[in-house]
């Protein structure tokens, strides 16, 4: 995916510093350290850290804050990666192009290099300098709340349980996809909001839009799924009895469900603050992306 020039240096900026923040947390020569570099090194597209930044701007805020905490996000959403494609969950060979964790290393290692990533995730995050001492408190509870037990791992342990069975409906789609791919999507916006300083009650709403933003992302995810020459090997999800929306509509109703989860959270934006041109900008890419 190509980002205009804004968008590139802000991505720019956050790899700078994710990269050198995984030698600093894992310097040494031991596999779990090698590991853990070895999976924080894969190129993504930094959605997550991009969503913390455009948050964190959309409600004043001015300054580099929003870096660990978007390095948190991305260390958590790094360590499901990893613990996605275990051979006991997806069982996947490559990811971001390159082998995955476990096959590079070994399924314990990988394991444990998840494991590590999440704590580690919580103590960068405590590092965060917030406006009020007591919204670190806040956060930390939201990101939680956001990816155990009944955030992104339930939905993981629902889609587990629904795949390859038969039967499921629109609204169980709704509910897992939320939990596994909107939840932290929710937990970024509103962390980016918080970190920024804005009222109670609007961190509350950009939770809210980030949830919006997280279910049409999904449903975009699951139609690159079927393109041809998009990078992910076509109609894999599909032919693996994956939960895709593919399976309860058609494509062009499901970009059009994408298209107004998409607008519906652009004008929740828009009642709560000016500038959202950047947000939209992304939005409109992510909306119409292809990888
Ligand atoms: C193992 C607790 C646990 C959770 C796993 C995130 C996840 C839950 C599974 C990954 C599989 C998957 C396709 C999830 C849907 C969310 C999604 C589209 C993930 C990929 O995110 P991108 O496209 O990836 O932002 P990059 O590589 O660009 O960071």
């Amino acid at each position: 995916m190509q980002y205009p020039e804004h968008l590139a240096a802000f991505k720019n900026a956050f790899d700078h510093y994710f990269f050198e923040l995984g030698s600093q947390l894992y310097p040494s020569s031991s596999r779990l350290h090698e590991a853990c570099r070895y999976a924080l090194s894969g190129p993504g597209k930094r959605v997550r850290p991009l969503f913390i930044k455009l948050f964190y701007s959309c409600f004043g805020g001015l300054d580099e804050r929003w870096l660990p905490a978007a390095a948190a996000i991305e260390m958590i959403h790094t360590y499901s990666l990893v613990h996605d494609d275990l051979p006991c969950m997806d069982d996947d060979e490559w990811r971001r192009g390159r082998k995955t964790t476990h096959h590079a290393y070994d399924e314990a290692t990988a394991l444990l290099v998840g494991d590590a990533l999440l704590s580690d995730a919580f103590g960068l995050l405590a590092t965060c300098r917030f406006n009020r001492p007591q919204e670190l408190a806040l956060s930390v509870q939201e990101l939680a709340r956001n990816i155990g037990g009944s955030g992104m791992v339930a939905g993981q342990s629902l889609d587990m349980y629904w795949t390859k069975q038969s039967g499921y409906t629109l609204e169980d789609l709704n509910e897992i996809h939320s939990l596994k791919t909107g939840a932290l999507i929710r937990a970024a916006a509103s962390l980016g909001a918080r970190l920024a300083g804005a009222p109670a009650a609007d961190i509350v709403k950009a939770a809210e839009i980030g949830g919006k933003i997280g279910l049409a992302f999904q449903i975009q995810d699951d139609l690159i799924d079927i393109m041809e020459g998009t990078g992910k090997s076509s109609g894999k999800d599909l032919a693996q009895g994956k939960l895709t929306y593919l399976q309860v509509m058609k494509p062009d109703q499901a970009y059009a469900l994408a298209k107004d989860l998409t607008e519906a959270a652009l004008s929740d934006l828009r009642s709560l603050t000016n500038d959202i041109s950047k947000i939209e900008e992304f939005l409109r890419l992510l909306l119409e992306r292809q990888s």
